[in-house]
């Protein structure tokens, strides 16, 4: 029995969203493409300068929004489901969260795209953290507000599965998959206030005249609060395949379930405390506030530097099992003709040089160096672009299968992908953190200021300009050759069972090793709550009585 003929119905969900997250991903990646092409002067005949915002939003907002939040959703529901062995809770409902995140997915995609259309009055320029006091057309807000409302609801559905399930289990532990989608969930609730506050109650009323102005550094502060466990929102569904499919596919088993549990749990706790390192340089933060965020995001180093240890271990045991030897010769005993495989050890080499490109970042020294530059683009390649992007795609081809209920096609293209895109990565993203430390913006077409010899400081600026080319074609390549993988699978009559086993051993060291009180989420919510209150209380109030003062700023039409 395959996971399609046993549960049709999440089949269905998971198929669906999945469908829509990668069909963000073709227009998103198009879009990529295009810019990189653009503002290293390879080539510029796609767009025109006045264009390139347009291009960059629709690249930020399909790619870092959608593409992933999609994904998660058919991830997660595919993950609970599996892992408690329960219906969806009800049938209405899911179709509701899924019409309301699509609905508002497309309002907000197509005023983005009204920007390239003059007489349109629907425009949204305004990036993917769409600060004020940069303005868009009302119905952008909207359908970000729709969106987001669509997926709490989603994590609603796995909350009613879970409680169903206890019922009938009161005793036992939370399964792994569940865990980690509610913890992620949690964070997800918590963080997502910071967004709904700014979006519900000062952008939307400011776009539609209602307020006058607004308070760019309140609407930047109350962004940032979502702005970092956003972030985590992105890779937290990355480690849930690391930690819980990967090392089935190493040959092995995960090295320790409770470590996991304590990971997603530091993450819930400690992600949302930090948003001040993306405004080390805003001015009206108290420098005070900063270095707490600092201190706790160096705290917030430790699940991932945890992740790295027992994934990596779990790998190894893997390789073991397989016959691998020596201290390091078990590398080669991994199934690196698995795409599933190679892609997501790729994502995760890939993770640890985008992991050390966040901790100089958070820094708040070296910030100021690093701030607005093309290193923080070559970071986030490195982390949502590849760690995120390449484990979704890769564990698409042992996922697809088992919701489509169709074997694998084009095997070959998909072995080549994930090479394809590491090559492409490693280009782009080390030309662009080069390029950063040499002063060369972010977020403009025309990155050749005058009186500014990058040269000096670089060496050759076209050498770096052709690898952000070459590197962003490549990636373009790759992501297309995915899509054709998952295509043709999808088109391909059904024939046979499928040759995917979607079952997960069980880890080294099981959930009973550790203490209960890792499973009583209420206690880790309050604890996250008291850390963000203690965080952000003092300078958000400070900032509201402020802007209760002060004029504020009028919109800068998009
Ligand atoms: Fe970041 C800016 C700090 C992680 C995404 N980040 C960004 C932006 C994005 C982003 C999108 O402190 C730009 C936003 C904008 O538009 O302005 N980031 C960090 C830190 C971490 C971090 C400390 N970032 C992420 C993740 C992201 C992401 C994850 C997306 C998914 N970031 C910053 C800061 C800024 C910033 C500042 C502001 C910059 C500025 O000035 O604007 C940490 O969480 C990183 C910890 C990670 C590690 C690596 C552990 C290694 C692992 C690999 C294991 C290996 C395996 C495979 C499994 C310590 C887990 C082995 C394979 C074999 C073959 C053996
Ligand atoms: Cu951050």
């Amino acid at each position: 029995m395959t996971f399609v003929d046993e549960r049709p119905e999440v089949a269905r969900m998971v198929r669906l969203n999945f469908t829509i997250s990668f069909g963000a991903l073709l227009v998103g990646g198009l879009f990529g493409m295009i810019q990189a092409l653009h503002r290293t002067d390879v080539f510029r005949g796609f767009v025109s300068s006045s264009d390139y915002y347009t291009v960059l939003t629709g690249h930020g907002v399909l790619l870092a929004l959608f593409f992933t939040t999609f994904f998660l959703s058919g991830l997660f529901t595919w993950g609970v489901s599996r892992s408690l062995d329960e219906p969806l809770p009800n049938a209405t409902a899911t179709k509701g969260w899924f019409t309301l995140m699509f609905s508002g997915a497309t309002i907000a995609a197509l005023t983005v795209l009204g920007g390239f259309v003059p007489s349109m009055p629907f425009k949204a320029d305004v990036l993917f953290t769409f600060y004020a006091p940069l303005q868009a057309h009302p119905l952008f807000y909207v359908g970000l507000a729709m969106f987001l409302v669509g997926s709490w609801l989603s994590g609603l559905d796995w909350f009613r599965m879970y409680r169903s399930w206890n019922k009938k289990n009161p005793d036992e532990r939370v399964p792994l998959q569940t865990f980690m989608a509610l913890t992620t969930m949690l964070m997800w609730y918590i963080s997502t206030m910071g967004v709904a506050v700014e979006v519900l109650f000062f952008l939307l009323p400011w776009s539609l005249g209602i307020i006058e102005t607004v308070d760019p550094l309140l609407t930047r502060t109350l962004f940032w609060f979502f702005g970092h466990p956003v972030v985590y929102f992105w890779l937290m569904p990355a480690y849930f395949v690391w930690y819980t499919i990967l090392p089935k596919l190493s040959g092995g088993r995960l090295f320790s379930d409770p470590l996991a549990r304590v990971v997603f749990l530091l993450f819930l706790i400690l992600s949302t405390p930090v948003g001040y390192h993306h405004q080390y340089l805003d001015p009206g933060i108290p420098s005070g506030f900063k270095f707490v965020a600092m201190t706790n995001t160096m705290f917030l180093l430790l699940p991932s530097l945890l992740t790295a240890f027992t994934v990596v271990a779990s790998m190894e045991h893997g390789a073991r099992q397989r016959g691998g030897e020596g201290y390091l010769g078990w590398l080669r005993a991994l199934p690196w003709d698995n795409p599933a495989f190679s892609g997501s050890a790729l994502a995760g080499l890939m993770f640890a040089a985008g992991g050390f490109s966040g901790m100089i970042n958070a820094g708040m020294n070296i910030n100021y160096l690093v701030h607005n530059s093309t290193w923080v683009p070559g970071h986030f390649h490195l982390t949502v672009g590849t760690a995120t992007a390449l484990t979704f795609m890769s564990i698409s081809y042992w996922l697809w299968p088992q919701v489509t209920g169709k074997r694998l096609q084009h095997r070959r293209l998909a072995m080549v992908q994930p090479y394809v895109w590491f090559v492409g990565m490693t280009l782009m993203s080390n030309a662009l953190h080069r390029g950063g430390l040499a002063g060369i913006p972010r977020r403009t077409a025309e990155p050749q200021y005058n009186n500014v010899n990058f040269e000096t400081i670089v060496g050759s600026v076209g050498e770096l300009r052709l690898q952000i080319g070459i590197g962003a074609i490549l990636l373009f390549t790759s992501l297309f050759m995915f899509l054709l993988v998952m295509t043709g699978t999808w088109l391909v009559d059904r024939r046979g069972t499928v040759a995917v086993d979607g079952n997960i051993p069980a880890p080294l060291s099981g959930p009973d090793d550790s203490p209960t009180i890792l499973d009583n989420f209420r206690v880790w919510v309050v604890l996250a709550i008291v850390l963000v209150i203690i965080a952000y209380g003092v300078p958000l109030s400070s900032m509201v009585l402020d802007g209760a003062l002060t004029p504020g700023s009028p919109p800068i039409p998009a």
